[in-house]
């Protein structure tokens, strides 16, 4: 039996897994590979990556993340750089199973509540949670001892940093030759929120890490051989549009956890945490967001007094039925941008955090927030906007005119395509 490996085979992998609940399926997965190097929102792909083909499926453990990534770099032997790859993914894999049970098990272990009772902001002049905290040393450590990491930007982080270990209790001791995996791999630089939505964390709602992969720019060696920062400009080599994101992502700790990735772009897969077996195995595979979902928008309505009249306008008109489809729209929002998401890229939809009045670039990160959900959404075939209409990706965080650097604001409006293109017609037609 041959199973293509689209949204349709999610059952059967899914089944496949239960030998209780259906007969034992051995598949041959193919993969559509798209004739141009375009992502499934017609857009430049940066890299045209093979899919990896799986040519047996192992019905009792399934197709894990760490097979995935794998045989993704196995499926563009052209690219060995991938392979460089498959142990920072480990890192951010492994991160994520780590954050995962932290926040699961916070009220138990006492990590509920503020750093410092309320002492600790960030850059950003927000609280710290004594998870923010947490969680941000979880996945930096776990990067920087790939080995493969130039640069690192976090939320909580004031600036990018240097991954070096030599900052480490102990790190005298740690044996790691930095000049040779220099000299035989290509490096990375990585931008990530450890966990964003941890304003809602105590009261056990969905939270989630985000995370975006780069190369590291031509002609910048970030550490010398002794692992110190040889070249300061080269610290702001996070500092790319979402356009040049080689793995984009996020992690969804609600009541499963999931892991949901796009590896080059061009197409999305969901992965589930199996607690039992420490694994995330692929249980969404090609994640595809409907062109017209369910009617749902999902923005932040206390700031309407201080939105754009058109966007107003066009909220307005959905809700009472009277836009294009003709439905009357409801309202889901959780205020974890994740799970928000996560939900548009199931049912479809939209979200959004509007630039306003009082905030004009809105309250999300481009680099670490807008961009690798953008990156997301495109390979799942759904749009993302910035506030004057134009692609989240190919925004500039070079140049960000306030200044912000790695922690600019940019307004985002993302999902269903149908719906992002109905609500920019607001602002065309004026
Ligand atoms: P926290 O990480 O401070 O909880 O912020 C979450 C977030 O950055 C994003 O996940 C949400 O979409 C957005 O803020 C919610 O902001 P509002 O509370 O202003 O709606």
């Amino acid at each position: 039996m041959l199973v293509a490996f689209t949204s349709s085979s999610t059952a059967l992998l899914a089944g496949a897994r239960a030998p209780h609940s259906a007969p034992a399926v051995r598949m041959t997965a193919t993969v559509e590979k798209p004739a141009e190097a375009k992502n499934p929102a017609g857009n430049d792909l940066l890299m045209d990556l093979n899919e990896p083909v799986f040519p047996e499926v192992c019905e009792y453990a399934g197709i894990t993340l760490s097979r995935y990534v794998l045989e993704m770099a196995r499926a563009n032997p052209e690219k060995p750089e991938l392979n460089e790859l498959v142990s920072v993914m480990t890192a951010v894999e492994r991160a994520c199973k780590t954050i995962s049970n932290l926040v699961r098990r916070s009220p138990m272990s006492g990590l509920t509540g503020l750093e410092d009772g309320g002492g600790s902001i960030n850059v950003q002049g927000e609280e710290q949670k004594k998870l923010d905290i947490i969680t941000n040393t979880v996945l930096k450590n776990a990067l920087k001892f790939t080995g493969k990491m130039g640069v690192l930007a976090s939320e909580e982080e004031d600036a990018p940093v240097a991954s070096q270990p030599s900052d480490l209790p102990g790190a005298e001791d740690y044996e790691w030759n930095r000049e040779v995996i220099l000299e035989e791999s290509g490096k990375y630089v990585a931008v990530f929120d450890p966990l964003d939505g941890s304003s809602n964390v105590d009261a056990n709602i969905p939270t989630g890490t985000i995370f975006g992969i780069f190369e590291e720019p031509d002609g910048c060696n970030v550490l010398n051989g002794d692992g110190e920062v040889m070249d300061n400009e080269c610290l702001t080599a996070t500092m790319q549009s979402g356009n040049k994101l080689v793995v984009g992502g996020y992690c969804l700790y609600s009541a499963a956890t999931e892991f949901v990735m796009s590896f080059g772009g061009k197409t999305c897969q969901g992965f589930t945490l199996d607690e039992q077996v420490g694994e995330f195995v692929l249980t969404k595979p090609n994640m595809k967001i409907p062109s017209r979902g369910k009617p749902i928008y999902s923005i932040n309505e206390a700031n309407r007094w201080a939105w754009d009249p058109e966007l107003t306008e066009y909220i307005t008109t959905i809700q009472k039925g009277e836009g294009e489809t003709g439905q009357q729209y409801t309202s889901r929002y959780i205020g974890s941008m994740v799970g928000d998401v996560h939900r548009t890229l199931l049912y479809g939809g939209i979200f959004g955090y509007p630039g306003d009045t009082k905030n004009t670039n809105g309250k999300l990160r481009l680099l670490y927030e807008a961009a690798p959900m953008a990156f997301i959404v495109e390979a799942a075939g759904g749009a993302a906007v910035s506030g004057k209409g134009e692609r989240i990706l190919d925004i500039d965080p070079t140049e960000d005119p306030t200044g912000r650097g790695v922690h600019q604001r940019v307004p985002v409006f993302l999902g269903s395509k149908d719906d992002v293109a109905e609500m920019r017609s607001y602002y065309d037609k004026k």
